[in-house]
Formats: C-alpha cells, sequence, structure tokens
C-alpha cells in the first residue's frame, strides 16, 4: 500500500490477491525512463516479499504498453552510460522473470523495443486486438539490449527473432500469436478481465506447484537437457513432500475439489 501510494509513471492496485500494474505515462506511450524503472524496480521489491499477493497482471494506460526505453533519455548516451543501462535494466527484468509468482502481461497497445522485452520477462503474454510487437533498436542504431536478443529467439526461435530484430518490423497481435510470442489475442474491451481469468485459474492450483514449476522451466531454459531433468527431479521431491500433493491426490480419489494451502 505504502509503495503504490509513491508511484507517478505506474498504477499498482490490488484486486484480492491479484496485483495490477498499469504502466501510467502515457503522453511518451508509457516509455521506460529512469524513474519508470526505479518505480517496477521497487514495486518487484515489495511483490516478493509480500505473501498476501499471489500474482501479477502487467498492462499499460493509453494506446501504448510500453513503447521502448526512453530515447530522449538515452539521445546523449556513451558506450558507459548504454552499459550502464542495459544492466540496469536487465537486472531489473530477470528480477520479474525470477518473481516465484505467476506474471502475465496484459498487452494493451505498442509493446516496442524495452517494451517488448518487459512483456518477455512476465510467464505469459495476453494481447488485445490493438496490441503491436517490435523491437525496432536497429533504426536507433542500437540493439536490443533488455534481454530481447536472448528471450526473443527462446520464444519464436532463431529465424524469427533474427528477421524481427535485423528488419525492425512490427508484428500484430495475431501474428504474434502465430509465432508464439503471445499466447492469446483477446478483444481490447475485455483484455483486463481475460487476464485475470487466465491468473485465477492458475492460482486455483497448489501454489508450491506453481512456483517450481516456474523455477524448473526458467532454470532449465539456462542449463543442458541432463541438468534441467536433475533439477525437475529435485523439485519433483520436493512437492510430494507437501500437504497440498497429498491435498490434491486425496481429493482426486475422494471426487471432491481440492483446498490447497500453499504448505
Ligand atoms: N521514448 C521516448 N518517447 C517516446 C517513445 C520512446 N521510446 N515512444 C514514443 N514516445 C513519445 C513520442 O516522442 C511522442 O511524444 P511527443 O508527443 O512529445 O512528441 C509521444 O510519445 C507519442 O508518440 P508518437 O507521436 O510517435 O505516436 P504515434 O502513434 O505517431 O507512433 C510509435 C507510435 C510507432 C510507437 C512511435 O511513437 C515510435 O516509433 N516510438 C518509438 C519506438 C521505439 O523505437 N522503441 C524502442 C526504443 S529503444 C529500446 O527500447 C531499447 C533500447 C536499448 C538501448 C539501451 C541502452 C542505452
Amino acid at each position: 500500500q505504502q509503495v503504490a501510494e509513491r508511484l507517478t509513471n505506474i498504477r499498482a492496485e490490488l484486486d484480492g490477491a491479484i496485483a495490477i500494474l498499469t504502466m501510467n505515462r502515457p503522453k511518451a506511450l508509457n516509455a521506460l525512463n529512469d524513474q519508470t524503472l526505479e518505480e517496477l524496480d521497487r514495486i518487484f521489491t515489495c511483490l516478493e516479499r509480500e505473501e498476501s499477493i499471489l500474482g501479477v497482471i502487467i498492462t499499460g494506460e493509453g494506446k501504448g504498453f510500453v513503447a521502448g526505453a526512453d530515447i530522449s533519455q538515452m539521445q546523449s548516451y556513451k558506450s558507459e552510460e548504454g552499459r550502464n543501462y542495459a544492466n540496469r535494466a536487465q537486472a531489473l527484468f530477470n528480477k520479474i522473470e525470477a518473481l516465484e509468482k505467476p506474471v502475465i502481461a496484459a498487452v494493451n497497445g505498442y509493446a516496442l523495443g524495452g517494451g517488448c522485452e518487459l512483456s518477455m520477462s512476465c510467464d505469459i503474454r495476453i494481447a488485445s486486438e490493438k496490441a503491436v510487437f517490435g523491437q525496432p533498436e536497429a533504426n536507433l542504431g542500437v540493439i536490443p539490449c533488455f534481454g530481447g536478443t536472448q528471450r526473443l529467439p527462446r520464444l519464436v526461435g532463431t529465424g524469427i527473432a533474427k528477421e524481427l530484430i535485423y528488419t525492425g518490423r512490427q508484428v500484430k497481435a495475431e501474428e504474434a500469436k502465430s509465432i508464439g510470442l503471445v499466447n492469446k489475442v483477446v478483444p481490447a474491451e475485455s483484455l483486463l478481465d481475460e487476464a485475470k481469468a487466465m491468473l485465477r485459474t492458475i492460482l486455483e492450483k497448489a501454489p508450491m506447484a506453481i512456483r517450481y514449476s516456474k523455477v524448473a522451466i526458467n532454470r532449465g531454459m539456462d542449463v543442458d537437457m541432463r541438468a534441467g531433468l536433475e533439477l525437475e527431479k529435485d523439485l519433483a521431491a520436493i512437492t510430494f513432500g507437501t500437504e497440498d500433493k497429498q491435498e490434491g491426490m486425496d481429493a482426486f480419489l475422494g471426487k471432491r475439489p481440492a483446498v490447497f494451502h500453499n504448505r
């Protein structure tokens, strides 16, 4: 609550156990300036600690989700400042990706450059029909460096990632879905409801099963198959030791709904 009150570029609201973060600097299509990065960082530090918040949705106000890093701020940067900026944003996006709670990007409009990269640090992307994705950095003489050269090929494959990064071509929602960049395309007016509905479905499951699935998938993408399978085994063993595992299996066999307690 205290964090939410001190924000200027992001609106943070609670809907039950779901935190809804709305990027809210519509005059600049929610471009990521220093202040916005700092606010996102503060929010995610809080989300890591706050046990009553179980899932997160990130969306944008106006016609932008996030139209990238703030170009007016970067205009004067030279090599070292560019590296520092990339370093800072990468650390933040890693933190978002590593949050042990499900995070959905509800992409309402332009998700370009750092905005596309922000959406890719979330677990799942739901796009409104108005959403537009792209990595236009080459137009500006730089490369995607908030994780785009790494996360985009992991999501869509190297061939399409290279095409999008080399050409800077913008991709509308339906095409983004066809290449695997987004999970689902929905009408603009139902975007937030759809994101909440998917998150609620996830939150009905055993929380530790979701958390360890996320850890297994994310860490698994960074290591070879053998190491990933070892990790999967270890995390599975942890879930087999939980009360929620017993509840889930007892409930199935007892033909009743499970009630999970995150234990
Ligand atoms: N940064 C700063 N301001 C922006 C940005 C941005 N990324 N995007 C839009 N704005 C501003 C515009 O300047 C404009 O401001 P003003 O009203 O004061 O002129 C306002 O938002 C509205 O934008 P437009 O008038 O351009 O709106 P349109 O509907 O005509 O166009 C577009 C929308 C197509 C989204 C267009 O605004 C655009 O192309 N924006 C830039 C997109 C872009 O290139 N993003 C990538 C930035 S680079 C990045 O994210 C990664 C950086 C990696 C390097 C970092 C290391 C240093």
